[in-house]
C-alpha cells in the first residue's frame, strides 16, 4: 500500500530542498499566535495569486474514472463515482490556506462535501483514531479524527465557482483549512480510518505530524 519512498516521477529537486528547509527550520520565529490576533499566522505572508505544490506527477483523473474509496475502521465502508458524489448533500464553504512554505491566501470559496457528511454515511468505529488519507498521485497525509471532523474541513470539487483544476487538485481534494495546506490532500481517492496513526510523504520527511499554523508547527 505505501509507496512512500518512490520519486520516480517526482521532482526529487523539490523534495530534498523542502526537506533541508525542515533541518534548517526554516521560517520560524518563535512568536506563535495561539489567541489568532492577526489574520495571518506567524512567518506567513498574503498572496493574491494561487501556487500550485505538488510532487510534479499532476495525475490526469479524467471526471468518469475518478473514485474515493472511505474504508477501513468503519461500519459502512463506501466507494463513489464522481456522479454519485455530487448527488450527496453540498455545502458552501469559505476559508483561508496556510502553506508551510510561507505563503497564504484568504477567502477561498470552496464548494463539496462536509467531511461531517461523510462521518455520518460511514460510521466510524470507536477504535478509529486517525484518517489517512491517499491520492492518485501516490501522495499521502494524515490526521486525528477529531481534525477531519471539524465543522470547515470538506472534500471540495469547486473553487470561486468553477470546477477545481487539475493542477489543484481536481476533480476532487480534502479542504483542511486549520492546518498548514500539505494535509489537504489533492486529487483523493482513498480516506482511511486507521486504529493507528501513520505519518504521511512530508511527515517523514521531518514536517510535523500535526501542522497548526498558529503554533508554528512546521517541523517535527
Ligand atoms: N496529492 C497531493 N496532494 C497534495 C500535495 C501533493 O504533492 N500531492 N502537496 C501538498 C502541499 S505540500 C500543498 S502546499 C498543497 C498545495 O495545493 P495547491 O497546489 O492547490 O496550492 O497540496 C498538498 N496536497
Ligand atoms: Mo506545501
Amino acid at each position: 500500500m505505501s509507496d512512500d519512498e518512490s520519486t520516480g516521477p517526482f521532482k526529487d529537486k523539490l523534495i530534498r530542498t523542502k526537506g533541508s528547509w525542515a533541518r534548517q527550520r526554516r521560517l520560524l520565529t518563535g512568536r506563535p499566535d495561539l489567541g489568532h490576533v492577526n489574520r495571518l499566522p506567524p512567518g506567513q505572508k498574503e498572496v493574491k495569486n494561487w501556487p500550485v505544490l505538488d510532487l510534479g506527477a499532476q495525475p490526469d483523473v479524467k471526471p468518469d474514472n475518478w473514485h474515493l474509496r472511505v474504508t477501513g475502521a468503519v461500519e459502512n465502508p463506501l466507494v463513489w463515482r464522481l456522479r454519485e458524489f455530487l448527488a450527496l448533500p453540498q455545502q458552501d464553504f469559505i476559508s483561508d490556506i496556510h502553506c508551510v512554505t510561507q505563503w497564504s491566501r484568504f477567502d477561498n470559496h470552496w464548494r463539496g462535501v462536509a467531511a461531517k457528511t461523510i462521518i455520518d454515511l460511514v460510521r466510524p468505529k470507536s477504535e478509529a483514531s486517525h484518517v489517512l488519507f491517499r491520492s492518485y498521485d501516490g501522495y499521502t497525509t494524515n490526521v486525528k479524527v477529531a481534525v477531519f471532523a471539524e465543522a470547515n474541513v470538506l472534500l471540495a470539487h469547486s473553487w470561486e465557482g468553477k470546477p477545481i483544476p487539475r493542477e489543484h487538485g481536481g476533480p476532487v481534494r480534502v479542504v483542511i483549512p486549520d492546518w498548514y495546506f500539505w494535509k489537504s490532500a489533492k486529487w483523493v481517492n482513498r480516506i482511511y480510518f486507521a486504529e493507528m496513526d501513520q505519518p504521511g510523504f512530508w511527515e517523514v520527511r521531518g514536517y510535523h505530524n500535526e501542522g497548526d499554523p498558529w503554533k508554528e508547527e512546521r517541523y517535527g
